[in-house]
């Protein structure tokens, strides 16, 4: 069995997760922040059997779009570091980053 770890845009996450359960996968949504923008995300928890992990990647890929966004980083205009003033960064988040694990035992009890 495996797990599989997505995280999606906060727009795409209940596309996301009802494209799953229709299609009969079993789902968990936890919120969740992200490091680098310190926005809020969705990270879905999919168990799925190893021959079944292309279908749920396909799912998520289909649902999931890629967005631009902008954030504040900061830089120093003399280079010294001495006084560091915001500057507008743009991104390109998602459409979803996913991370398959192995996982050793699976029990409902
Ligand atoms: P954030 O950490 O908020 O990152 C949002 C977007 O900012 C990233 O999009 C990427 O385009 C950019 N970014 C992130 N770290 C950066 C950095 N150090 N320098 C420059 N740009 C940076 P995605 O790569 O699509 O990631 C979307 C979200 O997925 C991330 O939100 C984070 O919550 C998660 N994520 C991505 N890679 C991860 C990883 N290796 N481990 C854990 N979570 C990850």
């Amino acid at each position: 069995m495996k797990l599989v770890f997505a995280i999606v845009n906060d727009d795409d996450g209940y596309k996301v997760m009802t494209s799953l359960n229709e299609n009969g996968f079993s789902v968990t949504k936890l919120c969740s922040t992200g490091g680098f923008l310190r926005a809020g995300n969705t990270t879905l928890l999919v168990g799925v059997d190893e021959d079944k992990v292309d279908d749920v990647i396909a799912i998520i890929k289909k649902r999931s779009k890629s967005r631009k966004q902008i954030t504040n980083s900061a830089i120093s205009p003399n280079g010294m570091g001495a006084a560091f003033m915001p500057y507008p960064v743009e991104v390109i988040v998602g459409g979803a980053t996913i991370f398959v694990l192995d996982v050793e035992r699976f029990e409902k009890v």
